[in-house]
């Protein structure tokens, strides 16, 4: 077979690896052969995509994440089974794996794999010759007229599968200049993330299972992108790279050679129980940044998000012991949650005065609580009447993009008022303390931005910012959450 991946856009010259379609190519055994559209990076991607859909005897594999993914993904797929009927597609990656029913509700779509795809693709190519879907890990599928669904297969190492065929790409194309370096390349060293915060997706698919690559297969990688192909920093896309201190060590200890600067996400918790030895050595190893998921400034919300015992007070120290070694911590903040949004909006923007004053060098991103199936705090949501889109085309409608980006959730709680009130103290805040990530906007803009925020910031008028937001239209600035995970 003729196995055709397609990454859809995710963001306009978004130019990293796309993991999760290289994840399975690795595993696709002769004589099938395989062919990849990225349209991150494809100027061309639609005509590409019609030419490899054209050929006979051809398999479709999309990853679809929600938002920009997803509003890509259902428009091309429709067309192409429209246009090619013989054509078989289907879905993976945290989308299918979440909202499988409403993808199964559209007859293009010939089915999703759920969870990790690299057991199912080899198994789902021997089943789309000899017909045995039962036998596909994860698999969901029609059979005369019926959903049916396979079992889940045993969670695997990404370092037990083949490395990503980086030979059959360009590259260049994927060296991206960022705040970390000049060449730019990101990977992913485990599978899952070992806790179970009621909020996050990655739980709805690993269930708290966190499985990482040897420290010495990343090491190994790590410098097989510096040497062969020039990488002077690393992003681990991982959903936790820092979940066990002792890999973490090693990992650092063995590229600090090679002079590349990295990033990863990690738990607070966690890292303010690292030893001092092992900040010196990441530090020393080239770690720039850390993001970080600290969520709320109110203990009652860090609670209820079962963040393992987090308190406010942890967030304050973590960033005190990063900015002591020289790392960057990036505090991530998850917004307008039930209870009492608004004044957990006000504890958690007193934090971030508070975080600024300690360590000006750290960043801040600020999303708006948007519900997954997990129990909690999407129970409340569904006891006030939310309720997730049935079908793909209500997921595409005006409304429901808003709750993809993570600003307009559609939870019964949030005000309008809340929404004005995050958006103009956050215009507030990135004209005050412009992120670094943004490399685009120069030392001037900067400064002027800087400058045209610190009244506001000091005297705390964050109230209708209009000069502030029309000078960071003509700037272009663009906030870290746009460019965020
Ligand atoms: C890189 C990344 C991006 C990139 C784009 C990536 C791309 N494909 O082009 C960027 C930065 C643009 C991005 C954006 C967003 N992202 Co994002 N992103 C990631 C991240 C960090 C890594 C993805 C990755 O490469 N993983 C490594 C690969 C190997 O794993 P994988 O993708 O899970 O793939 C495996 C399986 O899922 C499966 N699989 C995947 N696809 C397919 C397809 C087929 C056919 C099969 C059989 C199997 C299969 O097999 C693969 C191998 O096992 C993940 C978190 C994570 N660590 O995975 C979040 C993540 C996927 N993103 C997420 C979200 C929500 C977003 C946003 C929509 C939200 C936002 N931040 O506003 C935005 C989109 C808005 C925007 N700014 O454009 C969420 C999804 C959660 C959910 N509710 O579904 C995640 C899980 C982060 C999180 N913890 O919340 N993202």
């Amino acid at each position: 077979m003729n196995v055709v991946l397609y990454n859809p856009r995710a963001q306009r010259s978004h130019r990293r690896l796309p993991l999760s379609v290289l994840a399975l190519a690795r595993v696709i055994p002769a004589p099938h052969t395989w062919e990849l559209v990225d349209d991150n990076v494809d100027p061309d991607a639609a005509a590409a995509l019609r030419r490899a859909c054209a050929k006979p005897n051809t398999a479709l594999f999309v990853t679809v994440m929600p938002g920009p993914q997803l509003r890509v993904a259902v428009p091309v797929c429709r067309a192409l089974k429209r246009e090619f009927p013989n054509l078989s597609i289907w879905w993976g990656g945290y989308f299918p794996g979440i909202h499988t029913d409403a993808c199964m509700n559209e007859p293009w779509l010939d089915g999703v794999v759920v969870g990790p795809g690299e057991a199912a693709v080899p198994a789902l190519l021997s089943a789309l010759t000899a017909g045995d879907f039962a036998a596909v890990p994860g698999l969901v599928w029609r059979e005369q007229g019926q959903v049916r669904r396979s079992t889940g297969a045993p969670l695997r190492a990404s370092a037990a599968f083949p490395d990503f065929p980086y030979e059959r790409l360009d590259m260049d194309r994927y060296a991206a200049r960022t705040f970390l370096g000049e060449r730019t390349f990101n990977h992913h060293s485990s599978v899952g993330c070992p806790y179970v915060c009621n909020f996050c997706a990655v739980v709805n698919v690993y269930q708290g299972r966190w499985l990482p690559d040897p420290a010495e297969h990343v090491v190994r990688v790590v410098r097989r992108l510096a040497r062969e192909h020039g990488a002077d920093a690393i992003e681990f896309h991982d959903n936790n790279f820092f979940a066990w201190e002792k890999r973490t060590l090693e990992v650092a200890e063995g590229i600090a050679d090679r002079g590349v600067s990295w990033w990863g996400e990690g738990r607070i918790d966690t890292m303010l129980g690292f030893s001092d030895a092992t900040w010196r050595a990441m530090a020393r190893s080239g770690l720039r940044m850390v993001f970080f998921g600290a969520e709320s400034g109110d203990d009652e919300v860090l609670a209820r998000m079962d963040k393992g015992g987090l308190r406010v007070a942890d967030i304050g120290s973590l960033n005190r012991l990063a900015r002591s070694h020289g790392v960057r911590p990036e505090f991530s903040f998850v917004l307008g949650t039930p209870g009492d949004p608004e004044k957990e909006a006000a504890r958690t923007f007193e934090l971030i005065r508070t975080l600024k004053r300690d360590n000006p060098d750290c960043e801040i991103i600020l999303y708006v609580y948007t519900p997954v199936p997990l129990p909690g705090m999407y129970d409340t949501a569904t006891a006030g009447g939310f309720r997730f889109p049935t079908t793909l085309d209500d997921w595409l409608s005006p409304q429901w993009s808003g709750f993809d980006h993570r600003r307009n959730p559609l939870t019964p709680w949030i005000t309008p008022r809340l929404i004005r009130q995050i958006s103009d103290f956050e215009t507030v805040l990135n004209a005050r303390y412009p992120t670094h990530t943004d490399v685009r906007l120069g030392r001037w803009g900067r400064r002027a931005l800087r400058l045209a925020g610190r009244a506001r910031w000091e005297l705390g008028l964050t109230r209708a910012p209009v000069e502030l937001r029309a000078m960071q239209k003509l700037l272009s600035y663009r906030q870290p959450e746009e460019m965020g995970f």
